[in-house]
C-alpha cells in the first residue's frame, strides 16, 4: 500500500533548511525508502491510488535523533552533585550503584521510560551509549533505530584484559543482534579513562568493520590540565581511587585526536568539546568528524556551553544530545532544543533555530552514520508530524517565516511517528 502524508510545513532538513509549504512524502508500507518529496498536491497526482492524509495545522519532518544518551543511567534522580566536573564524578563513583544496581523489574520500566520518553518527544534515532550492556536487548527489541556504542573504559594495566575481554563479548552480543535499526558501533570513553593499548584495538576493528565509534572528549576544564599539564582533578582522581603514586596522562588533546585518524570514513563523533581550541577544532575537520553537543549536561556538570565558532561556518556538523539522566532532568530532546534556544543569545535567533533543528535531525544522522536525518528520495522513511492549536506562520503575510524557530517553542509531542517505515505514534 501506498502512502503520502502532508502538512502545512514539510521541514527537509536539508543543509538550506528548505520549506515545502503543502509538503508531502510518498512511501511505501513497510519499504524503508522514500520514495518522492515535494508538494503535497503533485505527490497525489503522481500516485493517485495511495492512501492520502494531509495536516492542515502540521509540521512534517525527519524524525528527529538523539544522537547521545546513556540509558542504563536513567533511575539517576537528585544523588549526583552538581556545578563542577569532578565534584559530579566523585558523587556518581560514589552512588553508581544505587543508580544502576536496582531491583530488575524497576530496571526494565525504566529503561522502557527512557524509550518511551524519545518516541513521545519525535525522536526515531538515538546513539546509545552503554557501559554495561544492560540495555542491549531492550534496545534492540525498541521500535527505535539505535545506533549502540559498547563503551570501554579502564585505565589500569592489570584489569585491561578483563575489560578488553568484556567489551568484545559485548560488541560481539550487539553484532549478533544487528538489524536495520541496529547497528552495533564503539564509544571510547576518554582520554582520561582508556590505556592506549585497548583504544588502538577498537579504533582498528572500528575501522576494519566500519563500525560508528564515539567518544567524549575535552569535556572539563580538569580534563585539558590534565591531558596538558599532568596536574589538577584527575591527578588526585587516580590517587584517590586508584592509588597511583605517580598518574601520568596517556594521550595529549593532539595525540588522542592522532590516534582516530584510521576512522576518517567510518561515523566519528567526538561528544562535548567544551574546553577544544582552534589547533584541536582543525583536526576534528580534518578527521571528518562530528561534534555532538548535550547543553543542559554541559551547564550542569562544567558551567558552560559548547562554543559554536569551533564549527568553522558549519564546516564541522553539530549534532544534538540529551546525554543520560545521569547528568539531565529528563531525556527529551525537545527540551534540549529549547534550552539550546537560549543558550546563544548572541545568536541570529531564526537562523539558530533552523541550525538548531538541523543538529537534531541531518548532522545527527551524520554522526551516526544513518541513512536518515533528511526527507528526501532514497531516504529511510523515519518522519514525525507535529500538529498546533493554530498554523505556525501564514504565508500571504509579510513576515519571515519563523516556523522553526515557533516550531521549537511550541512542540511537544507528535500525532504520528514513523520509524523504519513503520507506524510508532
Ligand atoms: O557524558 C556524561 C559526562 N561525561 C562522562 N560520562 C558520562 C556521562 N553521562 C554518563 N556517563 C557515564 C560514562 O558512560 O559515567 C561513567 C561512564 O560509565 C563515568 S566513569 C568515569
Ligand atoms: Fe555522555
Amino acid at each position: 500500500m501506498l502512502h503520502i502524508w502532508g502538512a502545512r510545513e514539510a521541514f527537509i532538513c536539508d543543509e538550506h533548511f528548505s520549506i515545502v509549504h503543502n509538503g508531502g512524502i510518498a512511501f511505501e508500507e513497510n519499504v524503508d525508502k522514500i520514495l518522492a518529496v515535494g508538494e503535497y498536491d503533485t505527490l497525489c497526482s503522481q500516485f493517485p491510488n495511495a492512501k492520502m492524509q494531509f495536516f492542515p495545522q502540521g509540521v512534517l519532518l525527519p524524525a528527529l535523533i538523539n544522537a547521545h544518551i546513556h540509558f542504563e543511567f536513567g533511575a539517576h534522580f537528585a544523588q549526583f552533585c552538581y556545578g563542577d566536573f569532578g565534584t559530579w564524578l566523585d558523587s556518581l563513583m560514589d552512588s553508581r550503584d544505587e543508580v544502576l544496581h536496582i531491583q530488575n523489574t524497576y530496571f526494565e520500566s525504566i529503561l522502557t521510560q527512557g524509550i518511551n520518553e524519545q518516541i513521545n518527544a519525535g525522536v526515531g534515532s538515538v546513539g546509545a551509549v552503554s557501559s554495561y550492556g544492560y540495555d542491549m536487548s531492550a534496545l534492540a527489541l525498541s521500535p527505535l533505530r539505535v545506533v549502540y556504542f559498547n563503551e570501554a573504559i579502564g585505565s589500569n594495566p592489570s584489569a585491561i584484559d578483563f575489560l578488553y575481554a568484556n567489551m568484545l563479548e559485548r560488541l560481539n552480543n550487539a553484532k549478533n543482534l544487528s538489524s536495520p535499526t541496529f547497528t552495533p558501533a564503539i564509544a571510547l570513553h576518554s582520554p582520561y579513562s582508556l590505556h592506549p593499548i585497548m583504544a588502538q584495538k577498537l579504533i582498528d576493528i572500528a575501522a576494519k568493520d566500519k563500525l560508528p565509534l564515539s567518544t567524549h572528549f575535552l569535556e572539563s576544564a580538569h580534563e585539558r590540565e590534565w591531558l596538558t599539564q599532568n596536574s589538577g582533578y584527575f591527578k588526585t582522581f587516580f590517587q584517590r581511587f586508584f592509588h597511583i603514586e605517580n598518574p601520568q596522562s596517556f594521550y595529549s588533546p593532539q595525540s588522542f585526536l592522532d590516534m582516530l585518524s584510521p576512522l576518517r570514513d567510518t561515523p566519528l563523533s567526538l561528544t562535548h568539546c567544551l574546553h577544544i581550541k582552534e589547533e584541536e577544532a582543525k583536526s576534528i575537520e580534518s578527521l571528518q568528524a562530528s561534534i555532538i553537543t548535550c547543553p543542559r549536561s554541559n551547564r550542569l556538570l562544567n558551567n558552560a556551553f559548547f562554543s559554536r565558532s569551533h564549527l568553522h561556518n558549519k564546516q564541522i556538523p553539530l549534532a544534538l544530545g540529551t546525554d543520560g539522566k545521569s547528568s539531565n532532568n529528563n531525556v527529551n530532546l525537545l527540551d534540549e532544543l529549547r534550552v539550546s534556544l537560549y543558550a546563544y543569545p548572541q545568536e541570529d535567533i531564526l537562523a539558530l533555530a533552523k541550525s538548531l533543528l538541523l543538529s537534531a535531525t541531518l548532522y545527527g544522522a551524520k554522526a551516526l552514520g544513518l541513512n536518515n536525518g533528511t526527507l528526501s528520495e532514497g531516504k529511510n522513511v523515519d518522519f514525525a508530524i507535529f500538529e498546533f492549536s493554530q498554523p505556525l506562520f501564514y504565508p500571504n503575510q509579510s513576515r519571515p517565516n519563523q516556523s522553526p524557530l515557533q516550531f521549537i517553542l511550541h512542540a511537544k509531542t507528535p500525532s504520528h511517528l514513523y520509524i523504519n517505515a513503520k507506524a510508532v505514534l
